[in-house]
């Protein structure tokens, strides 16, 4: 093919299935006052949740290139939440403060930002359990897991071995594991290469990550497979139960425009990997351990401080190892997504340049492993022959299908990217049913439940990439949106658009009945060293050009509040606890001029750290940052910072008690030797 080879070969795909100037059409004003017409009053009320009332499902979008997960209702398209996972969030102190910065290390340094495509809920029995939300780092290969109880990041897992965290991380229905599949192969171990070797020198991984106990996600073994790029990929479930399947693109392996070279194969692969095979292989000592450095982070639920734990292995296994391990399913054309029906029994491939969906059967994938029906062998890796194995294509379809999730009825959803739309068809007989534009070019989109084994259904929500003409215009760089449409009756309906923030690439979503509790630690539990569980357990103590100051928050004041002592050329951290024990009562904290970190937010019972270095002598305030009283604006005090090489004393104000040295004795042990304090009087 030519250069312009994918543009005309979707225009050829365009005019074979009579969808001229599509590429244009998509993108069009025109459909809006259609889809106006559509909706109405009936819609209105479908969508309306009156004041006081709740959504009924909650819903977890990924933010993309914000790296966050942002919560919304459902049916009512209301932002509840920002949960900060890989970038720093400066409204939460996330990754600012002391205590969440470890949250943000890998093997390369502190990475403050990612690129987050997949939310997935964990599973029980293939059913989403309300208990956790895993969600990749697209960039620095990563996967987090956010505590459902707290709307929390609580852990973050590093992938060794990997350039570009895609597939990922989706979940077994067991919850035993989640993925990670690599998106851009690379030498590995990573090392300099000539990148013209790459089909050569270059190797994919497929990680398996344990992820069925909090604080504990291990990679249990990486399968190494050919250079190719991993793009996403699914659990088997049901009658497929142990298996996994990924799709790969660039099978070509081409490693210069891959815009053009990627896309010469007819048909890529889906990878099939029977993973007890793996996991037994392991067991039977045939993985190898490399050599690996990542991070492991894990925030203390009592201390609510992260730890960072480095890992210097892993265990790699070769497919040539370990028969039966793994096939490829080939499938037509540089397939995106691949999802499984609630049965398990249907494998949907969704070739992004291709006119139709390729449907492959379990079953049928079974007897030809049996029989052998095997195309070619490729890198010891047998290729399953397509028609073996195919269940059956859904035709003129539309241009550009991306992925595909479930109601539960009996349907499929799948979305197309080019032709901007939403394709209903029917398994089993793979004929189409309803189609509905989207406004424009959708990615993903998401039924509640629908990638698992019994979908709850009712409504799609469509991510799509651009949303010129939903709004008013913004400006030049035009936000992604999310629509939500009716699925309950044979016709899907729209209902709804709504903004979202970052790129909306996934979302999941379940009733709002299965998440649980919303958990907040009280005082006692909290085990940081620097808490300052009472007003008076407030102090000041130095250690060379350390200081530290332990400060209490309460209604509406800090203690201690006043601050004297510091010199240039100090490095000062303010440990603040909110000591409130009534559930809703949050306290921030500021200093003026504050380089190196954002405001700390404070959950009652909670300590968070602040650094600063002040630069230059003067009186600095500081103050609350959350409205939490009728006297917020008085929850304020000052800093006093001296010449360096001055001796002005190094003092607090405790409330209205003088304090002696031996109060110091609160301090951490750490740093209680030498420390000095006074206090006076104040308020
Ligand atoms: Cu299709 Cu990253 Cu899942 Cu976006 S990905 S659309
Ligand atoms: Cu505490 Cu405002």
């Amino acid at each position: 093919m030519r250069s312009s080879a994918r543009t005309t070969a979707i225009a050829t795909l365009a005019a074979a299935i009579g969808m001229p100037s599509l590429l244009a059409a998509c993108h069009s004003g025109a459909p809006a006052t259609l889809a106006s017409a559509a909706t109405g009053a009936n819609s209105a009320s479908r969508v309306y949740v009156p004041p006081g009332q709740k959504d009924e499902f909650y819903a977890f979008f990924s933010g993309g290139f914000s790296g966050q997960v942002s919560v919304y209702g459902l049916p009512s398209g209301r932002l509840l939440k920002v949960i900060p996972v890989f970038s720093q969030d400066p409204q939460e102190g996330w990754g600012y403060d002391e205590e969440t910065k470890p949250m943000l290390q890998t093997s390369f340094g502190f990475v403050p930002w990612d690129d987050a495509h997949h939310p997935e809920l964990s599973q029980t029995n293939g059913v989403p359990n309300g208990k956790w939300l895993f969600i990749n780092g697209n960039n620095t290969p990563r996967i987090a897991r956010i505590d459902l109880a707290q709307f929390k990041t609580e852990e973050i897992l590093q992938i060794p071995n990997s350039a570009g965290n895609h597939s990922s991380p989706f979940t077994t229905p067991d919850g035993k594991y989640v993925v990670a599949g690599t998106r851009f192969s690379v030498p590995v171990p990573n090392r300099d290469t000539a990148i013209a070797s790459y089909a050569q020198a270059f190797k994919g991984t497929l990680t398996f990550v344990r992820a069925d106990e909090p604080g504990k996600m291990a990679i249990a073994f990486q399968i190494l497979v050919p250079g190719f790029d991993y793009d996403l990929g699914h659990a088997g479930k049901g009658v497929s139960d142990g298996w996994f399947f990924f799709t790969t693109y660039n099978t070509e392996q081409a490693h210069t425009k891959l815009e053009v070279n990627a896309s010469q194969n007819d048909k890529d692969f889906i990878a099939a990997i029977d993973y007890r095979r793996a996991e037994a292989c392991v067991a039977a000592g045939k993985g190898t351990t490399m050599p690996a450095s990542y991070d492991h982070n894990v925030i203390d639920d009592h201390s609510n401080t992260a730890h960072v734990e480095r890992k210097t292995s892993v265990t790699v296994l070769d497919p040539s190892r370990c028969d039966g391990l793994m096939y490829f399913l080939p499938t037509p054309k540089s397939p995106h997504g691949v999802d499984v029906d609630p049965s398990g029994e249907y494998i949907v491939g969704n070739g992004k340049l291709s006119a139709v969906i390729a449907v492959h059967s379990f079953t049928k994938m079974q007897q030809a492993i049996a029989s052998k029906s095997f195309d070619k062998v490729v890198d010891g890796i047998p290729v399953l022959k397509y028609e073996s194995v195919l269940a059956g294509e859904v035709k003129s379809s539309g241009l550009g299908p991306l992925h595909t999730e479930f109601d539960g009825k009996g349907y499929a959803y799948t979305s197309f990217f080019i032709s901007s739309e939403i394709v209903k068809w029917k398994l089993g007989t793979w004929e189409v049913v309803d189609r509905t534009p989207t406004y424009y070019a959708i990615g993903h989109l998401m039924i509640p439940g629908g990638d698992s084994r019994a979908p709850f259904g009712k409504y799609v929500v469509a991510l799509n990439k651009i949303t010129k003409d939903r709004y008013l215009p913004t400006g030049p760089i035009m936000d992604q949106s999310a629509q939500l449409y009716d699925i309950s009756g044979p016709k899907m309906q729209l209902l709804l658009d709504f903004p979202t923030i970052g790129e909306p690439h996934y979302a999941q979503a379940l009733p709002a009945s299965l998440i649980h509790s919303v958990k907040f630690n009280t005082l006692t539990d909290n085990t940081n060293p620097w808490a300052a569980k009472t007003e008076a357990d407030g102090g000041i103590s130095r250690q060379g050009k350390v200081v530290h100051i332990k400060m209490a928050a309460i209604r509406s004041h800090f203690s201690p509040d006043n601050i004297e002592g510091i010199t240039v050329g100090d490095t000062v951290y303010f440990h603040l606890t909110n000591i409130e024990q009534d559930w809703d009562i949050v306290h921030g904290f500021a200093v003026l001029g504050n380089t190196d970190a954002a405001e700390l937010i404070l959950a009652p019972g909670e300590t968070r750290t602040l650094k600063w270095v002040p630069r230059a002598s003067g009186v600095y305030p500081f103050y609350c940052t959350d409205f939490c009283s009728a006297l917020h604006q008085e929850m304020q005090g000052y800093v006093r910072v001296s010449p360096a090489g001055s001796t002005v004393a190094l003092s607090a104000t405790i409330g209205d008690h003088a304090v002696g040295g031996d109060r110091m004795a609160g301090m951490h042990p750490a740093v209680a030797a030498g420390a000095a304090h006074a206090a006076g009087g104040h308020q």
